[in-house]
């Protein structure tokens, strides 16, 4: 066990991995990291890209549902009006086709690609009526289930097939009602019909010709997989102006499996990747130090966990949902309201080779919790009082200003996205902890991280798997002008080095990389 730990089981594991599920509806877009920027403006998110997403390594964006959806004012503009489509026109809260285009092609020119979150399972829901505002000013009438701008029409959904008194999903435990009814009210789509396979088809296509690299499909779970199947096998190519010829879309897919109901994340795996909502609900509640969990404990992190496996995961601390109390993962999730630990878990995510990893940038809103219930979980991105979208203004110092919260912007997050694609590929090796609340491993020869998570010092010498060499800590600060901003590590000639992390340190963790070294 000694040499197979030595080198790095994990490679093995990887390896093999990578190829069970192939599936001609998928390719592997790199172990980069993706950042959903929650609500973005394309205009916004085409800067972004060209200023800071490019030069700092980042895989890809996850951009907010481009089609045209509900236009709610009651509540003001919430967010989740654009899980509401009324078309497939490429008109939304943030911008027109034109932006979205423009946007697109900006992003992959500096070599950052762009997932779309897309709503196929719905239209908007009944009680949106007729006639009611659209971004692009399109007719509807939802309690006719008239969409004639697709067209959709009543003959389209999965009325007659739902078994619900209501119409409405009401027991997650049967599978038939959490297909064929419909989701929180919302006019629930029958995929199994060509019409709807062809005009759902059409419009991922127009995305992948203007040169999207994949999709976040919303609401998988509500689907049935033999549909999906049909509709991802459909899709064309990736547009070869900026992939190689014959490059497949990613495709991740928005299904919620905490173990507890029938349908299972597993029935997604030959098709694309899957959300694992366990990750986020599981590490929160380790950080959190509850159930007797330990950080430890996180030696057997990942399948030994009860997760997916490795090569199916898209991996996340918090998610648009999750952080406001909706969708699932419950109390435990770690969000940006707690700073602290949430970045030491979001290093974690990025430091350790489990899964495909999204980093999430959100906007403040004025949280009021009555009951253990965000009143204010509606709040939509900070917006100019006719409800149209704001930019997101740049600070001096780099942050973002406005509500905006720009998570990946945070020195820590951005230089572990760093150290995730440096120590891409690497195998987890060098694991050490003091059966608590502190540990530490390596990637290969790549890359070292340690977290204290209890309550006092942590003063240990460890072995990191690095050559020789003073490193900079890119968590307390990074190099700059072949100099440390912040703490340095010495690494010995075995590869040994010597590190301190008191409670009190504005982080609880350290970590170094190749590109660190001084
Ligand atoms: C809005 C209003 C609604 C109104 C509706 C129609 O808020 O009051 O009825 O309009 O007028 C978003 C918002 C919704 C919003 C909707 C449409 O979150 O509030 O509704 O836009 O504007 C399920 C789905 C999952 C879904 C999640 C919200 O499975 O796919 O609900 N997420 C996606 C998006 C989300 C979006 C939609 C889908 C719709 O990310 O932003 O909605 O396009 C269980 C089930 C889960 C289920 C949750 C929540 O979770 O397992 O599948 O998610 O319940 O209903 C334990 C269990 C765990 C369980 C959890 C919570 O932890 O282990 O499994 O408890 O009960």
């Amino acid at each position: 066990m000694q040499t197979r730990t030595k080198w790095c089981l994990l490679a093995l594991g990887f390896g093999l991995g990578l190829s069970q599920y192939r599936s001609h509806t998928l390719s592997r877009h790199g172990d980069g990291t993706i950042v959903h920027l929650f609500e973005w403006r394309w205009s916004d998110i085409a800067d972004e890209c060209e200023r800071y997403l490019a030069p700092n390594g980042f895989q890809g964006v996850q951009i907010s549902p481009p089609s045209e959806h509900i236009v709610v004012s009651k509540p003001h503009r919430p967010w989740w009006e654009r899980y509401q489509p009324v078309s497939y026109n490429l008109c939304s809260r943030s911008g027109t086709e034109g932006e979205l285009r423009d946007m697109i092609s900006r992003c992959n020119d500096v070599g950052v690609k762009i997932y779309a979150d897309v709503v196929i399972n719905h239209m908007c829901a009944a009680d949106a009526g007729e006639g009611g505002r659209s971004t692009r000013g399109s007719y509807f009438n939802a309690s006719r289930e008239e969409f004639p701008s697709v067209p959709y029409s009543a003959a389209d959904f999965n009325d007659d097939k739902c078994t619900s008194g209501s119409g409405n999903i009401e027991n997650y435990q049967d599978i038939y009602q959490v297909r064929n009814c419909r989701l929180l009210g919302l006019l629930d789509l029958a995929q199994e019909k060509e019409h709807v396979r062809g005009k759902i088809v059409d419009y991922l296509n127009a995305l992948v010709d203007m040169g999207v690299a994949g999709f976040h499909v919303d609401a998988c779970k509500h689907m049935w997989p033999k549909d999906l199947k049909v509709i991802y096998g459909r899709l064309h190519n990736l547009n070869p102006k900026w992939f190689p010829e014959g490059s497949r879309p990613l495709v991740y897919q928005e299904v919620i499996d905490l173990g507890d109901e029938p349908i299972k994340a597993s029935e997604f795996y030959t098709l694309g990747l899957v959300t694992e909502f366990k990750y986020g609900a599981m590490l929160g509640s380790v950080f959190r130090k509850w159930n007797g969990y330990k950080l430890s404990y996180l030696r057997t992190w990942g399948e030994g966990w009860g997760l997916m496996p490795s090569d199916r995961a898209l991996v996340f601390v918090d998610n648009h949902d999750n952080q406001r109390g909706h969708g699932a993962g419950g109390a435990s999730i770690l969000t940006f309201w707690e700073p602290r630990p949430y970045r030491a878990a979001v290093a974690f995510m990025l430091a350790h080779p489990y899964g495909m990893s999204r980093v999430m940038s959100s906007y403040r809103w004025d949280r009021h919790v009555v009951n253990g219930q965000d009143e204010n979980d509606w709040v939509g991105p900070p917006s100019y009082p006719d409800g149209s979208t704001k930019p997101v203004p740049i600070n001096p110092d780099g942050s973002c200003g406005d509500r905006w919260v720009c998570e990946h912007r945070w020195p820590q997050i951005r230089n572990m996205v760093t150290f995730r694609r440096i120590v891409s590929g690497q195998p987890l090796c060098n694991w050490w902890d003091n059966r608590s609340n502190q540990i530490a491993f390596g990637r290969g020869d790549r890359g070292f991280i340690v977290i204290n998570n209890d309550d006092c010092c942590l003063d240990v010498s460890l072995s990191t798997g690095l050559a020789a060499g003073t490193y900079c800590d890119v968590i307390s600060g990074q190099k700059r002008d072949g100099k440390c901003t912040g703490k340095q590590i010495t690494v010995d000639n075995r590869g040994r080095a010597h590190f301190i992390i008191s409670s009190t340190d504005q982080d609880p963790l350290v970590a170094i990389h190749t590109h660190s070294k001084l």
